[in-house]
């Protein structure tokens, strides 16, 4: 009995060593193992066996069945590998510095544009500054020399929170940590204040196909000795000439904002309809863009900074109706749409 058994190991190493499928392996141990398999049917020869032989038999034959039954687990397991790096071997190569397939989607429209001026503004030395959707009363207003009850907050009613924290109105909540950032570069080191901080604002009111409740700005701010109204002039300019790269119409009037002293409204010639008025326009020809002004003393103060000594410019890009304007896109609201069909027109290659 005991060449037998192991006649069957030698065998069953053997043959284990040349299967090549799931399938396989269970036949084969359904022929060893099996009821009927060869070595439980030498296993029903042991009442045969002298009363000394059969427990040495029996502890061989145990041993047998264990090393059978680790050799199938280890095939079974070598095999499923295999099957598993044939699969992965069959799948077509994703490249992930492929170029993308711009046919299964699109960056939004204000995306683009806010990466455009960024660009452009880091271009010309400034940083990039993100900041909280939710924000203090401080942060909105006080800061910027907005007390409460000052009839300027009627121009921003935004969204509260039963903490007294609110869903920022304007991207001009940012300037006052901003300024707290950098003032210790600027009044130590000289190292002038320029910071863009693009953000989503929102404000409780009416929507028209200029107007939303929750729209994107970009605060620009720079801050420095003898900063004065050419310096805001030009950066502004050459912002829009790089976004639209082509002549545009633009005005400059006198604006209340109470965080700047002067301030200006900048406007642009509506481009849908080419200045003759439309509804994107509120059929005015002129569309509010980009309000600016020189930093009103006290905000410099409230952020730290000396205004006897430091002057600076600030403005506050309406990015939504950039986006509209760089876009022809008549009506605001088809960009918070979600609708892909309308926005994956506005896919660019160059981003
Ligand atoms: C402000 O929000 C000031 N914080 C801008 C500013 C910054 C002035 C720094 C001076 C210095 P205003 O409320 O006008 O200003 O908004 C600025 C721009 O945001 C507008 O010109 C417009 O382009 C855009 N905007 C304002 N409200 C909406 C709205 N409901 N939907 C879409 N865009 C809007």
């Amino acid at each position: 009995m005991k060449e037998k058994l192991e006649a069957i190991r030698k065998k069953a190493e053997a043959e284990l060593d040349s299967l090549t499928s799931p399938e396989q392996i269970e036949s084969f141990r359904v022929a060893v193992l099996g009821k009927k398999g060869e070595l439980t049917s030498i296993l029903k020869m042991m009442g045969k066996l002298s009363a000394e032989e059969r427990p040495v038999m029996g502890q061989l034959a145990n041993d047998v069945r264990s090393f059978i039954e680790e050799k199938i687990t280890e095939k079974a397991n070598e095999i499923k590998e295999k099957e598993m790096q044939r699969e992965i071997d069959s799948m077509p190569l994703f490249d992930v510095s492929a170029p993308s397939d711009l046919s299964r989607g699109s960056y939004h429209p204000i995306t683009l544009v806010q990466r455009e001026c960024e660009r452009i503004f880091k271009s010309m030395g400034f940083t990039v500054e993100d900041y909280s959707e939710v924000v203090t009363d401080y942060e909105c207003f006080e800061s910027l020399n907005i007390p409460k009850h000052h009839p300027a907050r009627d121009m921003q009613d935004t969204y509260y929170l039963e903490n007294g924290q609110l869903l920022k109105s304007q991207t001009s909540a940012a300037q006052n940590a901003i300024y707290k950032k950098y003032k210790d570069a600027l009044i130590n080191d000289g190292v002038p204040i320029k910071a863009i901080f693009p953000g989503r604002c929102f404000r409780n009111e009416a929507t028209d196909a200029c107007h939303e409740n929750t729209f994107f700005q970009m605060e620009g701010v720079m801050v420095d000795k003898d900063i004065s109204i050419s310096n805001l002039i030009y950066f502004m300019k050459t912002m829009l000439s790089e976004v639209f790269r082509k002549d545009i119409k633009v005005r400059l009037r006198p604006g209340f904002f109470p965080f700047v002293e002067p301030g200006f409204e900048l406007d642009i010639s509506c481009l849908i309809c080419g200045g003759e008025g439309c509804p994107s326009c509120k059929h005015s020809g002129w569309l509010e863009l980009c309000p600016c002004g020189m930093i009103h003393p006290e905000v410099l103060k409230a952020g730290g900074i000396d205004p006897d000594k430091y002057t600076g410019f600030a403005f506050g890009l309406g990015l939504t109706r950039l986006a509209m304007m760089k876009y022809g896109i008549k009506d605001i609201r088809d960009l918070n749409s979600g609708s892909l069909k309308s926005l994956s027109q506005f896919t660019d290659d160059e981003n």
